[in-house]
């Protein structure tokens, strides 16, 4: 008998054969490539084509960090992702793959083959900007959201789910990357010598410090909605095949776009749980300062500017897909329309203290992000510092600014200011 344990190329195609639930998606007797496709820090991925041209992909969690193995982790992140990505299809198929099959035993996701979409941190990062992501993005925060918190789910059934959905050792390493380490001597961190004192900087700021500490207490005891978790711009998938011209190569439109429409797809959710909402729209939100600081130090001023009007409608389309909602929460006598406005400043003010949280992290700790480290040393110690700033004045500045088009405003500045200041 096969040992599936740890695929490869060659297993796959044995693997598939024992799987009954996929025989109708692959013939599994007539595979014609297998490619191995992985390139995130902990899982073997594989897209399997047959001989008519159907195909599947296969996730496995690997027993440690794929980029250092003497890092270990736990398997069972792959039963959180099967969770999560469950309740998310169910909540908002639009946004998230099509997902066929999971198995336990030897942790592996059977999901939709998007090998037509591009990684959006991939196309930020060549010019790209697929502004439409953003507004496609906060429906699916919202839906998703809505969905798996109280409002949408009957209260036992949200209990039972954040039960299902507890990832312990996944949300300490949030815990200990994002919220812990990037504020400590640590030996995961690492700057450019001309960052030194940026670093040195931001770990003396009491306040940050002080904001950081609170967020990252929110991070461990917020049970609002089942989040993605790790929802940077390397776990959506963009298409736009067939945009108005008009929105030109900056929207994602070109000559070598793939046909099949537009599409933005959320993937990779193994970090999710039952935490605060407002960590995924951070998440992205931050992703969008790293995107538009390579822009700023390249000279792409105008790029970066639209880049920074993303957060804004990320935001205004949530705001608008959860209001949409509303009047279907399940329990309208405490309920009120006051409490909708309480909930929306909180989740925009969590999202905004997680953005620049996840920015720094991406700065200062493991696991950093091409935006800036494909850049050449000089302008990457120029974009990192104006990242640092920007994520700060977010952090300090945000509780009496309730737009976040404003906030983002303010990010553009920094990152300016820092550019010309270099
Ligand atoms: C050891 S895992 C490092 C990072 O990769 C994932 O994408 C998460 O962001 C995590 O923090
Ligand atoms: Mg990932």
């Amino acid at each position: 008998m096969t040992d599936f344990s740890q695929l490869s190329t060659d297993t796959v195609a044995a693997y598939l054969l024992s799987r009954p639930a996929l025989a109708e998606r692959i013939d599994a007797s007539r595979i014609a490539a297998v490619r191995e496709v992985g390139d995130g820090n902990l899982n073997l991925v594989f897209v399997i084509t047959d001989a008519d041209g159907a195909s599947v992909v296969l996730k496995q969690s690997l027993p440690h960090v794929r980029t250092d193995p003497s890092w270990p982790m736990t398997r069972e992140r792959s039963a959180r992702e099967a969770t999560v990505l469950g309740a998310h299809v169910e909540a908002d198929p639009e946004h998230v793959p099509a997902f066929f099959d999971f198995d336990a035993r030897h942790y592996v996701l059977a999901i939709e083959n998007l090998s037509d979409h591009r990684v959006w941190r991939n196309e930020l990062n060549e010019g790209r900007v697929h502004a439409y992501a953003a507004d496609e993005l906060g429906r699916y925060v919202a839906r998703t959201a809505f969905a798996t918190s109280p409002l949408g789910l009957d209260p036992l059934e949200h209990k039972r789910l954040a039960a299902r959905a507890v990832n312990p050792e996944l949300a300490q390493i949030t815990e200990d990357l994002v919220f812990t380490e990037p504020y400590v001597e640590h030996e995961h961190n690492a700057v450019l010598p001309g960052n030194e004192a940026d670093v040195a900087a931001l770990r003396a700021d009491r306040a940050l410090v002080r904001e950081m500490g609170l967020a990252k207490l929110r991070f461990m005891t917020t049970a609002q909605s089942l989040i993605h978790g790790d929802l940077h711009t390397g776990s959506v998938f963009v298409r736009n095949a067939g945009a108005d011209t008009a929105t030109d190569a900056r929207d994602g439109a070109g000559t070598d776009a793939p046909a099949g429409g537009r599409s933005v797809r959320a993937f990779d959710s193994e970090f999710g749980f039952v935490g605060p909402t407002g960590f995924d729209l951070g998440a992205l939100w931050a992703n969008l300062i790293l995107a538009a600081a390579r822009a700023t130090v390249l000279g792409e001023h105008e790029r970066a500017e639209l880049v920074l009007s993303l957060p804004g409608r990320l935001w205004a389309a949530f705001e608008a897909e959860y209001r949409g909602l509303w009047p279907t929460r399940l329990d309208p006598r405490v309920w009120g329309d006051e409490v909708l406005e309480h909930l929306l400043a909180g989740i925009r003010d969590d999202a905004a203290v997680f953005a620049a949280a996840k920015a720094i992290r991406r700065i200062v700790g493991f696991a950093k992000a091409s935006d800036i480290e494909t850049l050449e040393p000089a302008r990457r110690e120029l974009a990192a510092r104006g990242v640092l700033h920007a994520a700060r004045n977010l952090a300090l500045t945000r509780h009496g600014i309730d737009s976040v088009e404003a906030l983002a405003a303010e990010s553009l500045a920094a990152l300016r200011s820092v550019a010309r200041a270099g």
